[in-house]
């Protein structure tokens, strides 16, 4: 067994990384083994009867090197199975005592260690990064009181109020199990079946229809933990909590047009920059916030904080900012950690638990249950990634691949002949214990009428969007229903979205030729028994207690900064260096990542006569992978560019995804060649000859979305 450490920080810095490495094997000037340490001369050749005989069973080297290779893969997660992760730490800025006695949220001198990994839902291990999805933001906080799993996603709802609906929904959102299809995609029948039967679905569905779903990094996302959780201080009071990571650098989405096109020219794009931002230094961040909320409220809200399909809008509780998250070490081995981390709801730890709300109660089972299918065997947390960094002892033994060895011979309590040991903590000493709600009720298989409201967030979701994001959300729609077949089904879910929206159902209908109903065959909402009725069941109509929360709009974000952006140069052989250096200085100060993209590899000469490495040649790469475009002068250089359509089609996409366009002198001519040429005179994202500075600023607007409505008839 190697050796837990407790927090003592040695090398790293961190003390899961320390531990992470006494586990770590390096073959650098090493000699090949057998798993049994023998040394072997060779992986090549089996051993047989003669050169051309047959191989003999007694061929040791050869069945271990198969029956490894045989036994490789173990099952991807039921959900969530294809993801990235990273190492980092949390910092705490201010002592929280008043409402928690956790160590991470009471001492500011702590750097506690986390594992974060991001993922999509519903696509299989090998799906692409950018399908239409929610996204898993899953962070384990290794505290010196135990591990903390906070198990969450990118958009602050979910789906379903109760867990034992989460097998239905996924089954309906998951490729259909005759054909399995399609991979990755929310867009079919099954899945709108479900959504338009289960109105409760509506809120999280209509932010999975938004921006939000399509994001263009893992660093440029949000985080919930959804759930109301409860945080219970050293008298033992309690507040309700609900958590929110906040991106450093801004909540930014990809066009749908690029994400379709990214998943065929990069489909690792999120995975490939997370671990590109890392390598380079530029550590991703993100604040951790909360919504905080005495106990005596709980009842003051519109709608019920045990309803994971609610959000408390930002201006009904404040995000209190109370420290912040930075990534800054990429794993080793993907497998090691990224697959075999196994993130569990229930780890919790003395001065956090949880709440009522159902589906979090659900949860508390299904994921501990879902890693002994993952990982064989309930030790499962000795895998080195999911240690704690402090020292365990407890009664639980043996099991698959028992990596620790208990000493003595109790496993038992109470005893005396271990001498009471491992003896019990008192609360006042770190144990841990759940927080004593009072409880006087029946039991009962049912929903609390508190949950029926199911149009009125969604409704404020939609209300809250600027103009641009709004018409994103209903192309989303026409898209998403475009590709059901079952006209029963798409006219439920028009009925459904005008509970919601008129308008935008209206714009929807439109697109898909249908009408919205005036009313359509009940029941909906068939999480009803035989024995209940149906009239209960059937949602409230929509309330409007808020008319708009600024913070669900993408519109409100951080707009200030252009670092790890990444900012194509197109150009050839005799290109102004005047304009490539000022631009590539200024852009790099920014800590943007400036890209040469050049008709071919290798090398290309600027007009000085220098030589500059070539990062991807024109025919390797495409203009979606980037998120603004550059054009020096220089007549050589542009001419040659020229004589390449792809490199019109390049521009034409960058300017149909609102991007921002910078051109110094003859780079004007490759403008006046694609569709930006009609457009380019009153377009502030399109900068001629314009100051360095001007295009950083552009860039960091992310987008210039006041072009959408003139773009959106050209043709690419
Ligand atoms: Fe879940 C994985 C997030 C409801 C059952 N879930 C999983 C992961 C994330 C979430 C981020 C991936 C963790 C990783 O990276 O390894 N899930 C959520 C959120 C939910 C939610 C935010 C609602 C607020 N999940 C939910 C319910 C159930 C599950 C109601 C079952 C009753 N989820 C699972 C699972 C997974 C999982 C089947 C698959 C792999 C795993 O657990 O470790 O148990």
């Amino acid at each position: 067994m190697a050796k837990q450490k407790s927090n003592a920080k040695g090398k790293t810095g961190s003390s899961k990384i320390d531990m992470l490495q006494t586990h770590m094997i390096d073959a650098e000037g090493k000699t090949f083994t057998t798993r049994q340490g023998v040394k072997i001369n060779n992986t090549n050749h089996s051993l047989k009867a003669g050169v051309r005989g047959s191989t003999l069973l007694e061929d040791f080297i050869l069945r271990e090197k198969i029956q490894n290779f045989d036994h490789e893969r173990i099952p991807e997660r039921i959900v969530h199975a294809r993801g990235s992760g990273a190492h980092g730490y949390f910092e705490l800025y201010e002592d929280l005592s008043e409402y928690t006695k956790a160590g991470i949220f009471t001492d500011t001198s702590r750097k506690t260690p986390v594992f974060v990994r991001f993922s999509t839902v519903a696509g299989s291990k090998g799906s692409t990064d950018l399908a239409r999805d929610v996204r898993g933001f899953a962070t384990k906080f290794y505290t010196e009181e135990g591990t903390w799993d906070l198990v969450g996603n990118n958009m602050p709802v979910f789906f379903i109020q109760d867990a034992a609906k989460f097998p239905d929904l996924i089954h309906a959102v998951k490729p259909e199990p005759n054909n399995d299809i399609p991979q990755a995609a929310s867009a079919h029948d099954t899945f709108y079946d479900f959504v338009s039967l289960t109105t409760e679905t509506l809120h999280n569905h209509i932010w999975v229809m938004s921006d939000r779903a399509i994001p263009r990094s893992f660093r440029m996302m949000e985080g919930f933990g959804i759930h109301t959780f409860r945080l219970i201080n050293e008298k033992g009071e309690a507040h309700f909590v609900k958590f929110h990571w906040k991106p450093k650098l801004g909540v930014h989405s990809v066009t749908w047009d690029e994400a379709v096109k990214i998943s065929g020219a990069d489909s690792d794009f999120h995975r490939r920059d997370l671990w590109n931002a890392i390598e380079s230094g530029n550590y991703p961040e993100w604040e951790l916030g909360m919504q905080i909320v005495p106990e005596k409220d709980e009842h003051n809200f519109e709608f019920d904080l045990l309803d994971p399909t609610k959000l408390i809008p930002e201006e009904t509780v404040p995000v209190k900012i109370v420290g912040k998250m930075v990534l800054n070490r990429n794993p080793e081995n993907f497998f090691a950690e990224t697959e075999q981390v196994a993130f569990l709801p229930d780890n919790i730890i003395p001065g956090i638990d949880f709440s009522n709300d159902p589906l979090l109660q659900g949860r508390l089972f299904s994921y501990r249950d879902t890693q002994l299918s993952r990982l064989g065997s309930p030790n499962f947390h000795q895998i080195p990634i999911n240690r704690p960094v402090v020292n365990t002892y407890n009664n639980q033994r043996d099991a698959h691949m028992q990596m620790d060895i208990p000493k003595g011979n109790t496993a038992y309590f109470p005893n005396s002949i271990g001498g009471g040991c491992p003896h019990l903590a008192k609360i006042a000493e770190g144990g841990f214990s759940s927080y004593q709600e009072r409880i006087d009720a029946k039991k009962i298989r049912a929903r609390s009428e508190s949950f029926k409201d199911h149009f009125s967030q969604p409704a404020l979701f939609y209300r809250s969007l600027a103009n641009w994001e709004k018409m994103h959300v209903a192309n989303a729609y026409a898209f998403e229903l475009g590709k059901c077949t079952y006209d029963h089904i798409k006219e439920r879910m028009l009925w459904i979205i005008a509970q919601i929206d008129e308008e935008l159902a209206k714009t929807v209908a439109e697109k898909i030729g249908m009408k919205i109903p005036k009313s359509i065959e009940k029941p909906i909402n068939q999480a009803i028994g035989p024995d209940d009725n149906v009239e209960d069941y059937q949602p409230g109509k929509k309330k409007i207690y808020l008319e708009k929360s600024a913070a669900l709009s993408q519109d409100n974000t951080v707009f200030d900064t252009i670092q790890t952006r990444q900012i194509a140069f197109l150009l050839a052989d005799g290109f102004s260096m005047k304009d490539f250096s000022s631009m590539k200085k200024a852009l790099e100060k920014e800590k943007a990542m400036v890209k040469l993209i050049a008709p071919h590899g290798g090398t290309v000469k600027c007009d000085e006569g220098m030589e500059h490495k070539v990062d991807a040649s024109i025919m390797t790469t495409e203009s979606v992978l980037f998120d603004a475009v550059y054009i020096p002068g220089g007549k050589k250089s542009v001419n040659k560019l020229l004589e390449e359509a792809k490199y019109i089609k390049f521009i034409n996409e960058a300017f149909k995804h609102c991007k921002a366009i910078a051109v110094n002198d003859e780079g004007e001519e490759l403008l006046n060649k694609s569709f930006v040429k009609d457009y380019k005179e009153d377009d502030e994202a399109i900068l001629i000859n314009k100051k360095p500075q001007q295009f950083i600023k552009t860039v960091a607007k992310h987008r210039n979305w006041k072009r959408m409505e003139k773009t959106k008839n050209i043709p690419v």
